[in-house]
């Protein structure tokens, strides 16, 4: 038997998602716990994709519905349940006034006073569901513009990512992670999901992205579509220089949720620039590139399509796309030397914020 027991000094083990979202709450004046709720909702909906993606191959879903979204991809069936987990938890949790999701061409528009406007990727790296590599979803929160007595707007959605009261992703790989940030006041905070409990505990607590990596993450296929400017960045990556640690190594898995989530533990670059075929790039502003860009930021990254930063863009349209480079600020700044230079460029360091 014990003859005594001592106070365990501070530690993060057992931190619930639902723990740490309440005492951030508790250090945000004036919460009426509204958003808290809304963060609730959507971790539930994860926890309830989880299951669907862990049983995929089991239960008859994976492959095509026949249907064609938006973006003119064919439609997986486990896209569509994801989006339709998320909207049914976020709808009747009552807190949205609108939601604007990758599957739909237009937005959901809910009345009930709903504060907030969710933009989300319900179900990011599609091309890599039928092949057990990691997927995820995006989700951006901005607070509600028009007035609560009617229901939401499409303007509620369309606002810049400076704007953004959090955003988060998840990731449904060899383990699932939540990360989600509220700002660079509060950090970027990961969360695992213990699947014997069904809970989200703190695994990675205030998440900074290193200064400088020694991977870039890129669809060197696409090489012949692109300008000079990007071909020439990649190949000074591949040059060999000790006092820049060149040769970058490359690594690049095609769902924008795993190589984000490596550059942003890791360090490095991803980038997605625009090219011949998409000239306005391919990843959508509102749902991929301005929640992963508001956590780069909030974590010391840096997030910018190469001529300007990504948080900074107006939107005009929901399914708006833009080219997105993200990761360590060096690294980042090295991008944009060559995009604006359009060719070598001495060793780069990024501004000081
Ligand atoms: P999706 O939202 O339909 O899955 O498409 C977005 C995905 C990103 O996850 C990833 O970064 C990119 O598309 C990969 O594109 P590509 O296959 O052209 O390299
Ligand atoms: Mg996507």
């Amino acid at each position: 038997m014990q003859t005594s027991w001592r106070a365990a000094p501070p530690s993060t083990v057992g931190i619930s998602l639902e723990a740490h979202i309440s005492q951030q709450m508790e250090m945000s004046p004036g919460a009426t716990g509204h958003f808290t709720s809304l963060l609730y909702q959507i971790a539930l909906a994860a926890k309830l994709v989880d299951a669907q993606v862990r049983q995929a191959g089991l239960a008859d879903v994976l492959g095509y519905t026949g249907d064609v979204n938006v973006q003119g991809e064919r439609v997986q069936k486990l896209d569509t349940m994801a989006n339709d987990t998320f909207i049914t938890v976020i709808q009747r949790g009552q807190r949205a006034c609108a939601i604007g999701s990758e599957e739909l061409e237009d937005p959901i528009l809910l009345p009930g006073g709903g504060r907030y406007a969710v933009a989300m990727d319900p179900l990011d790296g599609s091309s890599n569901i039928d092949c057990n590599i990691s997927i995820g979803t995006i989700f951006g929160i901005y607070r509600r513009k028009s007035d609560p007595s009617v229901p939401g707007t499409l303007d509620d959605l369309l606002q810049p990512g400076t704007s953004l009261r959090a955003a988060g992703y998840l990731i449904y790989g060899s383990s699932t992670m939540l990360v989600y940030s509220t700002g660079p006041k509060f950090g970027v905070h990961g969360f695992t999901l213990d699947p014997n409990i069904g809970e989200f505990f703190l695994s990675h607590e205030n998440i900074k992205v290193p200064q400088r990596g020694s991977t870039y993450s890129v669809n060197e296929g696409n090489t012949a579509r692109w300008d000079e400017a990007t071909r020439a960045w990649v190949e000074y990556l591949k040059q060999e220089d000790k006092e820049t640690k060149r040769p970058y190594g490359a690594r690049y898995v095609g769902s924008l949720v795993a190589d984000a989530h490596r550059t942003l533990v890791k360090g490095g670059i991803f980038a997605y620039p625009a090219d011949r075929k998409s000239p306005q790039g391919k990843l959508r502003l509102l749902y991929e590139a301005n929640p992963m860009a508001f956590i780069f930021e909030a974590a010391g990254g840096r997030a910018t399509s190469g001529k300007e930063r990504i948080l900074d863009i107006a939107p005009h349209q929901l399914h708006q796309r833009t080219p997105l480079i993200i990761g360590s600020p060096d690294d980042v700044a090295t991008f944009e030397r060559f995009a604006q230079e359009g060719g070598p460029v001495a060793e780069t360091r990024a501004e000081p914020a």
